[in-house]
């Protein structure tokens, strides 16, 4: 099962390493053939190469787009050695074997992402690069193709220990690495394609993606997990460094995602905890500190556990705070040295540090899996400002009702349908999520509220004199109802239930401001 390494192609556009690995091919004696400018920082270094120009006696042409693409290179990596009538054809054609191929593409994404324009990202598509790698890759049976620069240490040790000679075992993982990488590359000019002439949707969808992590387990223990990250870079969990604490698990990615896009909503210094994707608590405050504390307030014994994001620089007098209860993660842009002292005290939670806030209004694509394909839409970036609003009551909300109907209609984007969500003071005060009807969800808020209200030893249910905001409209009267008797005196909804008038009309009875948003805010 070794192939020794006799004759080798390498054409790089990243130089990285080259002239090591071209030095260690020729010690082992290995003939190189390599491309312009390969050749040239090879043959500078001093190590002997052949240009593939000469080998093939076909000069470079068209300002390199044909360079490889010759039947001397693509037989010399497609002819099975153990068939005679393919030797035959080596033979009768002055086709030499390569037993090994070195190649990492023209920059196509770095490219695109540096903003280049349209002309100079095509002339960035490399052709004869992928084709090389696909031939080496399907005849992995002979031949060993590396795409990257981390994998010539693998590489180098195999040969080392082999007489220069490679294993199938080795061959067969470099040529999976060779056609996901030829997958992604195509993967990211067709989205950059499609997203040239505005079709977001194009008639088939490759997705490309990097490995980032395998996982000790999925959802739950008897499943298997990975995260992949890929598309355009978005600042947040793709991003994060993790400074401390346990190996992160599937639900604590999903969950940290969640609580990281949350908190990214608001300008104001503000903190949210997550449990099971959905927020136990949100708020803002003059400083994270405050903001915390008045977060947890909402429902501490859910926060227990909790998945803990901030839209500023922790600092060491929170910290301290999140010291206090079991938290899983800490995710914020950044953390100052003395809040990294206190939390490296807690050896188990997970410290995540983002290098910065997304834009919450940025235009991207969202993708969930079902059963035989893909759903894909473009993310919730929809939000609502004053002037959006339509009262539709007979009392004006207050400048301070406003205020806080505008946050709590923001947390519900977050919450998973049905969402009912008070808030007094731009703090959550009580939270209900996920329920089949709509008034499950109203009496399940209330009912949290009075259970935090009781633990902190107050007499009122926090949602007295709160507003309340509805993810999509109140088909009956009957979730408002529940609202008004938890003590809510405005309340936030899209509006546009065949019923719109009995709702209104119940607001108006019970003396509370309502406004329209015109926009709903599922999220399953
Ligand atoms: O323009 S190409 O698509 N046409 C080719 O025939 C070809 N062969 C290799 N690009 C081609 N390559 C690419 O050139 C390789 O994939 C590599 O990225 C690059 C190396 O060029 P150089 O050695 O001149 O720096």
């Amino acid at each position: 099962d070794l192939v020794t390494i006799r004759r080798a192609l390498i054409s790089v556009s990243d130089k990285t390493g080259l002239v090591e690995l071209g030095q260690f091919l020729a010690g082992h004696g290995v003939e190189i053939l390599s491309t312009g400018g390969s050749a040239k920082a090879l043959a500078a270094a001093g190590v002997p190469v052949t240009e593939v120009a000469d080998h093939t006696g076909f000069p470079e042409i068209m300002d390199g787009r044909v360079k490889t693409l010759h039947p001397t290179i693509h037989g010399g990596l497609l002819a099975r050695r153990d068939l005679p009538e393919h030797v035959q054809a080596m033979e009768a054609n002055g086709i030499a074997p390569i037993d090994l191929l070195v190649v990492n593409l023209y920059p196509f994404e770095a490219t695109v992402a540096k903003g280049a324009d349209f002309d100079e990202a095509i002339e960035n598509i490399d052709i004869g690069g992928p084709a090389m790698i696909r031939a080496a890759a399907k005849n992995h049976g002979f031949v060993a193709v590396v795409v990257d620069s981390s994998d010539y240490a693998p590489l180098k040790q195999e040969m080392a220990e082999n007489k220069g000679a490679v294993s199938l075992t080795l061959r067969k993982k470099l040529a999976a690495a060779a056609y996901a990488r030829t997958g992604a590359y195509d993967a990211a000019i067709s989205i950059w394609f499609a997203g040239q002439l505005g079709d977001s949707f194009p008639r088939s969808i490759a997705i490309g993606g990097e490995l980032k992590q395998v996982l000790r387990y999925g959802e739950n223990p008897h499943q298997q997990a990975a995260f992949y990250t890929g598309g355009a870079p978005r600042i947040g969990i793709a991003t994060a460094t993790q400074l401390q604490g346990k190996e992160l698990s599937f639900n604590n990615l999903n969950d940290t995602d969640a609580a990281f896009e949350l908190v990214s909503e608001f300008t104001e210094p503000a903190v949210a905890i997550i449990k099971h994707a959905n927020p136990c608590g949100v708020a803002q405050g003059k400083d994270v500190a405050e903001a915390y504390a008045r977060a947890l307030r909402c429902d501490p014994v859910s926060a227990f556990g909790g998945i803990i994001a901030v839209n500023r620089t922790l600092d060491a007098a929170t910290a301290e705070q999140i010291s206090s209860i079991f938290s899983e993660v800490v995710i914020a842009p950044d953390a100052d040295e003395g809040a990294k002292d206190v939390l490296a005290k807690k050896k188990n939670l997970r410290l995540l540090l983002t290098g910065g806030m997304p834009d919450p209004r940025e235009a991207g694509m969202t993708l969930r899996s079902l059963a035989g394909g893909y759903l894909l839409q473009t993310r919730d970036n929809g939000y609502i400002t004053a002037s959006d609003l339509k009262v539709v009551t007979k009392r004006q909300p207050t400048e301070k009702e406003i205020a806080d109907l505008l946050f709590a209609f923001t947390v519900c984007k977050h919450v998973k349908s049905n969402a009912i969500v008070y808030v007094k003071d731009r703090a959550t005060v009580g939270i209900g999520a996920g329920q089949m009807s709509r008034v499950d969800s109203s009496r399940i808020a209330a009912r949290k509220s009075q259970d935090a209200a009781e633990a902190a030893g107050e007499s009122e249910p926090l949602t007295r004199g709160s507003v309340v905001a509805s993810d999509a409209f109140f088909p009956f009267a009957d979730g408002l109802l529940a609202a008004v008797e938890a003590g809510a005196t405005a309340v936030i909804h899209p509006g546009g239930s065949m019923r719109d008038n009995e709702v209104i009309a119940a607001a108006d009875e019970a003396g509370i401001a309502m406004v329209f948003t015109g926009m709903r805010h599922f999220r399953h």
